[in-house]
């Protein structure tokens, strides 16, 4: 598999070739979930590190999802199970002053590929919203996303809003992001950390399944 171009095309946020490359990639066979994990995650990582280095800008890493955005709407129908019953529903979203959506969309593209229903809030989503989309749709299962130090604090919000206005019990609580670690899950009385997308679908699985 050509992963370096694929990772390069991502890095240097060229969106139609990194879209050819891995249609490229599907039609030689490579499987999604490979591509997923060899090449895109990392290529994402590595843009974080340019960033963080200050060899990239806020620019430099729009255009780099948007071409990442691509590669995932190219996967898409490989993750996404076809014609498969709705095992349970999971609302999610990204934190409240969080615009960071990749993740999140990951996690909702893995969640649905195993049969789920995902009530997707979007990003920058407030306590309110997320408790008030559990009330709405019966969800078993709630999905937080957060990528910046300031913005995850919110997450423990709305874990006490679940609480306060009576529905904690009635759902499980699952958070993720690269800043996220299982103590900060434990401490905010969260029941599930994911660390990817993967570990997300899985507890989805454990949670309708128990
Ligand atoms: Co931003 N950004 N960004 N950014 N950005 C980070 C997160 C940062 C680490 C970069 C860095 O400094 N190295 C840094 C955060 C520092 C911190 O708080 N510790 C940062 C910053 C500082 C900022 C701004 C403040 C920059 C500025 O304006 N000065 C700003 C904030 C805007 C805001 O949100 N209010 C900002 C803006 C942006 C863009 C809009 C330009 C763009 C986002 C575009 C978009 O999402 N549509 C962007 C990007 C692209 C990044 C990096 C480079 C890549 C993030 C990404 O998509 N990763 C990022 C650096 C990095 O993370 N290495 C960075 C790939 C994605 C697949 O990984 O989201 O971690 P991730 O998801 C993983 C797991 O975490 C997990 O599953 C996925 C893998 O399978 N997961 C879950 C995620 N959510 C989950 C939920 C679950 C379970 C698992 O259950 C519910």
């Amino acid at each position: 598999m050509d992963l370096k171009s694929l990772k390069e095309s991502i890095k240097n946020g060229k969106a139609k070739d990194t879209e050819e490359l891995v249609q490229k990639l599907l039609a030689q066979g490579a499987d999604a979930e490979d591509i997923l994990n060899q090449a895109l995650i990392p290529a994402m990582d590595e843009v974080g590190e340019l960033f963080q280095q200050g060899e990239y800008f806020v620019p430099e890493l729009l255009v780099a999802a948007r071409a990442m955005q691509k590669a995932m709407e190219a996967i898409r129908p490989k993750l996404i199970a076809k014609g498969v019953k709705s095992r349970g529903k999971v609302v999610l979203g990204t934190v409240r002053g969080d615009l960071h959506d990749i993740g999140k969309n990951l996690v909702k593209m893995m969640v649905e590929g195993a049969g789920f229903e995902v009530v997707d809030l979007g990003i920058d989503v407030t306590p309110e919203k997320f408790v008030q989309a559990v009330k709405d749709h019966q969800a078993g299962l709630i999905g937080m996303s957060a990528l910046l130090t300031t913005t995850m604090l919110s997450m423990r919000d709305t874990v006490n809003l679940l609480k306060s206005e009576g529905v904690r019990n009635q759902v499980k609580v699952m958070v993720g992001g690269a800043p996220l670690r299982k103590e900060f899950a434990d401490e905010i009385g969260a029941d599930f950390y994911g660390k990817d997308a993967t570990e997300a679908k899985n507890y989805a699985k454990f949670v309708y399944e128990e």
